[in-house]
């Protein structure tokens, strides 16, 4: 079984495998670690990564980059919006309310979710992964950012569903970041002494994350994580581009932002003239030949004035390490090293501001590409029950506070309470009692609504059904289990009532009355009780982090816990006459923004013809290109090795043949089904194999009799 993690980036996504020597990251078909985070639709294939990144300037709408955080919100979205003024392609409304886009592709116009865009993305990187490790790969662990809310890691999720992918985890960035940091530590505090204080730092193209987390011997735990979701490597490109463009408006009377191919362009060379303005602090020029109405423009800058240009950006680099050191309750000088990541942090400025915060030099002895994806794989391979690694154990946070508002349909009265805050060790269950005679439904949001970095703050709605009262009209305790899974998903994991039986005796004296002994009986009539009985903190080793994995599993694991802790109760106190019994009741659950099964289904099935589309069209084009070699290869030895296997006017017919060949491959047979260039190669091949055959027994006979020489 091969272990995969995948860093799924904004721009750029990283494959990190583990092998038995350690982690490793693959390279694609390019050769290159990094495949793009662009996918491109035409009229015969899909290109997906490098092949699709060389198309954006050429075919500007059906070329999609920049779609990371296009997952999990409604089409109203502000952000969205936002992005759709600027994206150079068509977003568009699903029926569900959420983000699509349409395009032209195989000569029709065409409406994919986007949870199919990162599926294509996914389904590549797998490929990739299988073609490198040459064996099926299903189990992965895969990046989100921190702040990422569960309707977006739902649909990440959805995206790996149609990718083929099994995700054992969603994994936090940069909780990646701190396992690929942390897990070869040698020296890491005993797990008595005070744990090492270690700050990561993420800058990519599209966020900015920060978080702090405490290390001892074998195990990490996040005390804190702050972001800037709206701060990045394209920000800074962004800045340069409104710069020139107003520039070239006033030297050059160019309009760039009316021509989505020119500002594509601007684009591109922005973000190379930032890099290299990270390496050199001189005047460095911008040139791009036949920019606009044939112009060629140019231009110049320096670090200096990027940095003064760029002066409202940079100050949002230290909010979110001050928010960090706050929640995380810390001081400057409990932190032992700041270690950075993520390709905007090569800023020198935004080095700069994280290390003057900190009043320290800061590290980057991790490799700031990298990091994330070799974290996730070390992360699949502590999950996998097929590898062996150093045991190490990671409790993350719950990134936003939530709350649980109830109320029933049938009964008067609402009541809430906040079931995790902030920072909150994920994952984690809860079992909350209520007492209640009626079903009833329970709403999960966002406690903060302004925290979340999109308008919708609501999670789902859990009906909790078959609830009734016991058989003396007494309100029944209904206990019920809410948790933030391994994925940072929060549900409610499961509900049961316990009902009393054989009652024969004073019914004060059930066990139930040890959770309720403070409550007036009266006023459960009226309202709703919540109690939080017990806190089950489930990161403890990695065995059990590995049933983590496992929903099923862990659920069952759980509940036999709560049940029995009933049990045990009940013979432990003498005077209890009352029996009880423990019943599961069905949950309905409405998770908004989640895709129905059904829906996946078919765009599993989608995924599917058009990867197979693809892979007819590589056959296809392979056999033209066998076609195109065959000709070449063989008029070039006819006028070499076969010339003296072959009489003149037979070479000058076939000459003649392979010209027109030649011809017909750049007109009629440009484009033929795969079974034409077939047929043709086989043609050839008729005219080709005889002269190849003399040829052959031509230069094996010396060889042939030297043997026989030799054996006489
Ligand atoms: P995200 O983390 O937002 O999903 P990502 O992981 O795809 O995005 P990275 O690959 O970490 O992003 O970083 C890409 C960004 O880093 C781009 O904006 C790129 O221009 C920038 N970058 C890379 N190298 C340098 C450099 N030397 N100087 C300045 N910026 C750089
Ligand atoms: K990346
Ligand atoms: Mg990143």
């Amino acid at each position: 079984m091969s272990v995969v993690g995948i860093d799924l980036g904004f721009l750029n996504c990283y494959i990190g495998v583990a092998r038995s020597g350690g982690i490793e990251t693959i390279a694609n078909e390019y050769s290159d670690r990094c495949t793009p985070a662009c996918i491109s639709l035409g009229s015969k294939t899909r290109a997906i990564g490098n092949a699709a990144k060389s198309q954006i300037v050429t075919n500007v709408k059906n070329t999609l980059h920049g779609f990371k955080k296009l997952h999990g919100r409604a089409f109203e979205d502000p952000y969205i919006q936002a992005e759709r003024a600027k994206l150079p392609y068509e977003l568009q409304k699903m029926p569900n309310g959420s983000v699509g886009v349409k395009v032209r592709y195989l000569d029709e116009e065409r409406q994919f979710a986007i949870e199919q865009i990162t599926g294509m993305l996914l389904a590549k990187l797998k490929e990739t992964s299988e073609s490198a490790l040459k064996k099926p790969v299903a189990d992965c662990v895969i990046s989100v950012p921190s702040f990422f809310t569960d309707a977006e890691r739902r649909s990440v999720m959805a995206a790996a569903q149609i990718a083929g992918l099994n995700c054992l985890k969603l994994m936090n960035e940069t909780t990646a970041v701190a396992l690929a940091y942390g897990i070869y530590k040698q020296d890491l505090p005993a797990l008595e002494e005070k744990p090492r204080n270690v700050v990561f730092v993420d800058m990519g193209h599209s966020a900015y994350q920060v978080s702090i987390c405490a290390f001892n011997k074998g195990k990490l735990k996040v005390l804190a994580t702050t972001f800037d979701p709206f701060v990045g490597g394209r920000n800074f490109d962004e800045a340069l581009v409104d710069y020139f463009s107003e520039e070239f408006r006033t030297k050059y009377k160019l309009n760039v932002k009316e021509n989505p191919r020119a500002l594509l362009r601007l684009y591109q060379e922005c973000e190379k003239l930032k890099k290299l303005m990270s390496a050199n602090a001189s005047d460095l020029p911008l040139n791009i030949e036949c920019f606009m109405n044939d112009l060629d423009v140019s231009s110049k800058m320096n670090r200096a004035q990027f940095e003064q240009l760029c002066a409202a950006l940079l100050s949002r680099v230290e909010p979110p390490l001050r928010a960090a050191m706050d929640q995380a309750k810390l001081q400057r000088e409990d932190i032992y090293s700041i270690e950075i990541v993520g390709g905007a942090t090569r800023i020198p400025a935004v080095k700069e501001q994280i290390s003057n915060f900190f009043c320290k030099e800061i590290s980057t002895t991790l490799n700031a590409d990298e990091a994330v994806a070799r974290g996730c794989a070390l992360q699949c391979a502590i999950l996998s029950p097929a590898f062996k690694v150093r045991e190490f154990s990671i409790t993350d946070v719950v990134p936003y506070s939530i709350t649980l508002r109830w109320k029933s349909s049938y009964e008067e009265g609402t009541g809430e309470c906040e079931v995790f805050s902030k920072n909150h060790a994920a994952p984690f269950s809860k079992v909350i009692t209520f007492h209640k005679k009626e079903p009833f439904d329970l709403e999960a949001y966002y406690t903060h609504p302004h925290e979340v970095p999109y308008p919708d703050s609501r999670i789902g709605r859990f009906t909790i059904q078959n609830v009734g009262p016991q058989h003396d009209g007494d309100n029944s305790k209904v206990k019920v289990k809410v948790r933030v899974n391994i994925h940072g998903l929060f549900s409610v994991a499961n509900a049961s009532i316990i009902e009393r039986q054989n009652v024969e005796g004073d019914h004060n004296d059930t066990p139930m009355d040890t959770e309720s002994s403070s409550k007036n009986q009266g006023r459960d009539e009226e309202l709703d009780k919540m109690q939080v009985d017990q806190d089950e903190g489930i990161q403890k080793n990695q065995a059990e982090q590995q049933n983590q994995a496992d929903e099923e599993t862990e659920n069952a694991g759980t509940e036999i816990k709560a049940a029995s802790g009933d049990k045990q109760d009940h013979p432990a106190q003498p005077k209890a006459k009352a029996k009880v019994k423990s019943i599961d009741l069905p949950i309905q659950a409405t998770l908004y923004r989640q895709l129905g099964q059904d829906l996946i289904n078919c765009y599993i099935e989608n995924e599917g013809k058009m990867m197979m589309q693809d892979k007819l069209e590589k056959e296809r084009n392979d056999a033209k290109n066998a076609v195109e070699e065959y000709v070449y290869d063989f008029r070039d030895k006819l006028c070499g090795v076969f010339e003296k296997f072959i009489t003149e006017e037979d070479s000058n017919k076939l000459t003649l043949m392979l010209e027109d060949t030649e011809n017909w491959l750049y007109e009629d047979g440009e484009d033929q089904p795969k079974q034409v260039y077939m047929d043709k190669l086989q043609e050839l091949r008729k005219f080709g194999q005889p002269i190849q055959e003399r040829y052959m027994e031509h230069e094996e006979r010396p060889k042939v009799l030297n043997e026989l020489g030799k054996k006489i």
